[in-house]
């Protein structure tokens, strides 16, 4: 297949002004009839050209005119050539089957509930239209279905709704928004509401639902709390209403992403919604809320103003995942929020960025868009946003976000335009701004000082690495954050921003001590930033600096020293023992510095190092550090487990939530010592998942007897329980232990497996392919395995498929005799028969 590139972009021929849409729902041969108002646009003149795929074309009439023999069809849409009207009517009716559509876009079926998912291109599944987002229109619906699916919802307001003569029902939906057809949605099936009501600033009542299956109703309490809190932080925050009487989200099980904005109809996977203390821990609960909000958000941020065309996906998505992580730094702990985030995105947009699918935070050419929903989009993307608030300040950012609004609202956008807000309104020139959304690769800054009494230099250095097919880079313009800090921590000077934008930069300073200094606090900038320190300054650091994100940074450091057996444990265990008895500090602060790096870290360290990874010697270094450390720390950890205890039932507010993370990230280091699993045992038998969870997995990686008794009685508690079970998968999927994959390969012959859920999938195998001392293997038999289940799943489920072959991007990290392994399974998914274009498109870039 050829690449879409964004230099070839034309505006469309032939606009759609008003849809409406007949729905004739039926689990095998369903029936669309559309009647679309198009105009002429601005693009050059021809015929019209819809997007159409695994569509039965029934009829066709062009203002009341048959034109059934005049369309021409093929397998991706359809052409009317003219002469054509400069407006005119188009109505189609087309049958499509939700029962067979496996791919879980477009129109399917999911245990009983029809849904959609049309983003990005899954609308062209339903009806022949131009499916891109620069197309926008208002929508009328009207679904008509049996009485055995008696909830039918779309987008927008609710019209007239009732029963058929035939005993069948009907519901009619107006959405008044002009809209693209990505943002449609449609869900009809046995659903119960949990509702709500929510005032906006300006009085208007909204009538609020979350809809999923009948026994469900009880779970949806803290989503529906996060959702009015969403909306009331929009209109503090951002001044932005909610512009319809009805928002309705509904959870369903099959679902390829987290969730969806449709317009007033955000459809949801069920995990991101359903939760209650037994069945959901406190990480489930941080992601409801976020998620929850990040859809939210998007009224504003992806469908009030849309996206041009998909290159700009980051408009909406980079801005939206900022605005959710303000959101929960405002619910939560800001620099707990902000150290998590970043060890996301080290950990998944690092990776991408410094492997074979890298690509620009702005794509310039793709072949299958549902391949870039990544981390460099969504995260980078948020880093940018995150950049332009620092850089501007809060005011002016607000001031440039309310100019966004007022000039666009109602159009579908691009890069240049959200950028030419912030310069109208602070006349920056951000022209060398602007190569964050076209270069890729992590820029890599290099520290260097200098120090004669009385005067101290910083100099900063700046490499941005070739990444595919981009072999040289300009330099970027990198706001680095900082602090001098003397004795005692003292600031030296006024904490600030240096920009840093030539390749090299040199900072004096009239200082009377020579400083140590912290930079890049906060994380102000998606770059590495190489700095030769001491162990001496990194636990200076971690007792001193002001800035919380720093201060982690410092333990992170030493962590890592001693985890790849570069420095001794001893200086590491004593720093964390001070920080971690420190009651001022927060709880889930002090449990983020006792959470060590995981082996995947440590390999991409290692690499960045200039160092092949080898996973059995870094598995090998890390859990001897990590034994001593617990070791050297069992009397400090012991009393924290004791004094962090729960003193009432659960509450899933972040205090509460901050001081079980602590105690678990006790517990986690105490299950190497001697008491560990009878820690773990009788922790497992708590009430709340959040405390059974992390008890189970400790248990397990023990290798404790008590670990499978404990997982039969969990499994045969929950087994009706999809969302439970899979966490019960996930747990056995990602324990490091030898006889793993022997457990997982056994999971999954199990004819129970249901490997066609996508929840399911990535519980089992792609949570495997997170296990970096099993999944890598020095056999290929995690290789092996991950390989053929993506073969199998393939066939009927691209986009996930896909999505989980990334786990292979790391290939080159590893030693020569790994690298072939991997090099002959992506060679394997290569040569496969019919193989999808989405993996397609990602093994081939992997073999680059
Ligand atoms: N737009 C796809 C799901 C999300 O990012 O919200
Ligand atoms: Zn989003």
């Amino acid at each position: 297949p050829q690449p879409i590139r964004l230099a070839d972009y034309t505006p469309p021929a032939w606009r759609a002004e008003t849809v409406r849409l007949v729905f004739d729902l039926a689990p095998r041969g369903a029936k669309v009839h559309a009647k679309i108002r198009f105009i002429r646009g601005e693009g050059p003149e021809g015929p019209l050209r819809l997007d159409g795929q695994k569509l039965m074309l029934m009829a066709a009439k062009l203002d009341g005119r048959d034109v059934f023999h005049d369309v021409a069809l093929d397998a991706d849409g359809l052409t009317l050539a003219g002469p054509l009207p400069d407006a005119f009517d188009l109505e189609t009716t087309v049958e499509i089957d939700p029962e067979a559509n496996t791919e879980l876009e477009g129109l399917y079926l999911s245990n009983g509930i029809y849904c959609t998912q049309c983003e990005a291109e899954g609308f062209r599944k339903i009806t022949y239209f131009p499916d891109r987002p620069d197309v926008m229109a208002t929508y009328s619906v009207r679904i008509e279905a049996p009485a055995s699916t008696p909830v039918l919802l779309s987008n927008g307001e609710p019209g007239e709704a009732g029963a058929l003569p035939d005993g069948r029902l009907f519901a009619e939906w107006h959405d008044p928004w002009p809209k693209p057809s990505y943002l449609f949605a449609l869900v009809a099936g046995n659903l119960v509401a949990h509702r709500d009501r929510f005032t906006t600033a300006s009085g208007r009542a909204v009538d609020l639902g979350i809809w999923v299956r009948p026994g469900d109703e009880s779970r949806c309490e803290y989503a529906m709390d996060a959702l009015k809190r969403s909306m009331r932080w929009d209109e503090e925050a951002y001044g932005r209403e909610y512009d319809l009487s009805v928002f309705n989200i509904v959870a369903v099980d099959d679902f390829n992403m987290g969730a969806m904005e449709n317009k007033g109809l955000n459809i949801f996977n069920s995990k991101y919604v359903l939760a209650s203390p037994e069945t959901a821990g406190d990480r489930d609960y941080e992601l409801i809320e976020g998620i929850i909000a990040h859809e939210y958000f998007h009224n504003w941020t992806g469908n009030r103003i849309t996206c041009r065309d998909w290159f700009q996906l980051c408009l909406k998505e980079g801005l939206t995942v900022f605005r959710d992580q303000q959101f929960s730094a405002d619910m939560r702990s800001e620099p707990v929020k902000r150290i998590d985030d970043v060890k996301m995105l080290r950990a998944r947009q690092f990776r991408e960025d410094a492997g074979p699918l890298a690509h620009p935070v702005r794509p310039e050419q793709f072949i299958e868009i549902n391949n870039f929903y990544t981390a460099t989009v969504y995260e980078k993307g948020a880093e940018l946003i995150r950049m332009l608030h620092l850089m501007v300040g809060p005011k002016a950012y607000r001031q440039a976000l309310d100019l966004y609004f007022e000039r666009h609202d109602g159009q579908a956008c691009t890069i240049e335009q959200w950028l030419d807000v912030f310069q109208t309104v602070t006349n920056r020139d951000l022209t060398q701004f602007k190569l964050w959304y076209s270069q890729a690769g992590t820029p890599r800054v290099t520290v260097s000082e200098g120090w004669k009494p009385g005067k101290y230099t910083l100099t900063l250095r700046q490499d941005v690495p070739s990444t595919p097919g981009a072999p040289s880079k300009k330099p970027m313009a990198i706001p680095v954050a900082f602090g001098l800090l003397g004795q005692g921590g003292r600031e030296l000077v006024e904490p600030g921003v240096l920009e840093l934008t030539e390749p090299e930069q040199t900072w004096t300073f009239d200082l009377d001590e020579r400083p140590v200094p912290s930079l890049l606090r906060g994380f102000s900038a998606p770059v590495i930033l190489d700095r030769r320190s001491t162990a001496a300054e990194r636990a200076f650091l971690l007792a001193h600096d002001s800035d919380p994100f720093n201060r982690w940074e410092a333990a992170r450091a030493m962590a890592l020293e001693a985890l790849m057996g570069a420095e001794p444990v001893a200086p590491f265990a004593e720093a964390l023992r001070l920080a971690i008895a420190d009651a001022d500090l927060d709880p889930a602060f002090r449990a983020l510095l006792l959470t060590l790096p995981g082996d995947d870290e440590l390999a991409r360290e290692t690499w960045a190092r200039g160092r092949q990874a080898d996973p059995d010697a870094i598995h090998a270094a890390s859990e001897t550090a990590k034994a001593a450390l617990a070791e050297a720390l069992e009397p400090e950890l012991r009393a924290l487990y004791t004094a962090m205890e729960s003193p009432g039932p659960y509450s899933p507010d972040a205090a509460a939530a901050g001081r079980r993370a602590l105690r678990n990230a006790c517990l986690g280091l105490l299950s190497r010592r001697p008491v560990g699993p009878s820690l773990a045992e009788a922790q497992a038998k708590a009430p709340s998942m959040s405390e059974r969870l992390p008890a189970l997995a400790a248990l397990l990686h023990a290798g404790a007897p008590a670990a499978e008794p404990a997982l039969a009685a969990f499994a045969e508690e929950w087994k009706a329980d999809p969302l439970v079970m899979d966490k019960w998968y996930l747990l056995q999927a990602t324990t490091p232990r030898e006889g793993t994959l022997a457990r997982v390969k056994t999971l999954s012959e199990d004819p129970s497996f249901a490997w066609k859920t996508p929840n399911r999938f990535r519980s089992l195998v792609a949570a495997f392919s997170t296990n970096h001392f099993c999944f890598h293997a020095a056999d290929g038999s995690g290789y092996r395995f991950l390989a053929d289940w993506l073969l199998k799943l393939d066939p009927l489920n691209p986009q996930t498929a896909a999505r989980v072959a990334g786990a292979f991007e790391t290939w080159r990290r590893y030693d020569d005799a790994r690298q072939s392994l991997i090099r002959a399974e992506l060679e394997r998914i290569a040569r496969a028969p019919a193989l999808s274009r989405d993996l397609t498109e990602i093994v081939t870039r992997m073999l680059g």
